[in-house]
């Protein structure tokens, strides 16, 4: 291999999949070309440093399994196999420059509405929750560090047709691939979290839903602004029925087929957080996603996210569907928010403000 070849290969190493070939070529380098390896020693021992670095912060990052949108039957099966598995599946480049442009023209739009929902309420001294029963507009909800900063919009598809298009279009349509039947909407929302922005701290989405009929959901997240580690992306577990698997606590067969609940925290500040023991027990994986990503998750598998530590937004939209067999919800469940929007089953590990949090 060429002087600039190897080099090339050194530094394209410092990505995780070239990683074995990197050490291969290091040890080969060593015996048959000795004279490169004098002449670059000192880049050689700097790259494989920093390397190693590297892959002790990242590594659990790395984990994380990653596609392309599915299109031949042995991919869509080999989709469908790893989401009934692990309960998320994240589609790299899913979305077309024209659709992330108008998915943040939207964002932008609601972000706007949403903010002059908090400061009318603020000026007409009621609350957010008082404007929300007003049908056909947006929810706005705040954070509970600050009302005057927007946490989260819902209820969006009823103020934006033409965002319900495209997700029945793109959305709606891959769940119904993926799936091989149809899925409705359920509920959708935004959560912006700006800078300051409060953690969603772990939970399963599912105990949150279970009153309003569906047993199957599965929840699209769409990241509007690169989701990194430092302004709060989203983390699931891994592998999390085995990590939890023969704890009496919890139910073996539920847990068997994938949907077991695991015990949580009732009331209080952290209503619906997963049992500290099972949470600090679970390996996470950072989802670093991009505007072009698609992550779908279903409403079993533990997630978090942690506060917004950067000076940028991180917003990501969330379509959450059921089974159409099932039946349509999604009209009943924004009712009963807009006239309850306090019950804490709307505020389920958020940081947002509930009754008896
Ligand atoms: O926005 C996030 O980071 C987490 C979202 C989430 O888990 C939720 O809204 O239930």
């Amino acid at each position: 291999m060429s002087k600039q070849g190897i080099i090339l290969l050194a530094a394209m190493s410092s990505t995780f999949d070239l990683k074995k070939l990197f050490l291969y070529t290091c040890v080969r380098g060593f015996f048959n070309e000795w004279v490169y390896m004098r002449t670059f020693r000192f880049l050689w021992i700097f790259l494989a440093v920093s390397f190693y670095a590297n892959a002790n912060d990242s590594n659990r990052i790395e984990n994380a399994v990653a596609f392309s949108s599915a299109s031949s039957v042995y991919e869509w099966d080999e989709q469908r196999v790893f989401f009934k598995k692990n309960g998320y599946l994240w589609i790299k480049n899913f979305f077309s420059n024209e659709q992330v442009r108008s998915l943040q023209n939207w964002t932008d739009e609601i972000g706007v509405t949403a903010q002059s929902i908090l400061t009318l309420a603020k000026n007409s001294g009621k609350n957010t929750q008082y404007l929300a029963q007003v049908p056909g507009t947006l929810i706005a909800v705040p954070e509970s560090s600050n009302p005057l900063q927007v946490c989260r919009a819902e209820d969006l598809l009823t103020c934006y047709p033409d965002l319900h298009l495209f997700v029945v279009g793109t959305l709606t349509s891959y769940i119904n691939q993926l799936t091989e039947e149809p899925y409705v909407v359920f509920k959708d929302k935004i959560n912006f979290k700006w800078p300051g922005g409060g953690a969603f701290i772990p939970h399963q989405d599912f105990p949150a839903y279970e009153s309003f009929g569906p047993r199957e959901h599965i929840t699209a997240m769409v990241s509007i602004d690169p989701a990194t580690v430092e302004n709060g992306c989203l983390y699931v577990a891994e592998e999390w029925q085995e990590t939890v698997a023969g704890d009496p606590a919890i139910n073996a067969l539920d847990l068997e087929v994938g949907r077991a609940i695991l015990p949580y925290i009732v009331g209080g500040s952290s209503h619906g957080s997963i049992q500290p023991q099972y949470s600090e027990k679970m390996s996470w994986l950072a989802l670093e996603t991009s505007p072009y990503d698609l992550v779908l998750i279903n409403s079993f598998v533990p997630h978090y996210s942690e506060p917004n530590r950067s000076s940028n937004s991180r917003r990501a939209m969330f379509f959450t569907h059921n089974r159409l067999q099932e039946g349509e919800h999604r009209e009943a469940y924004y009712q009963a928010k807009r006239y309850d929007p306090y019950n804490p089953t709307f505020h389920f590990a958020t940081p947002t403000d509930g009754r008896n949090k």
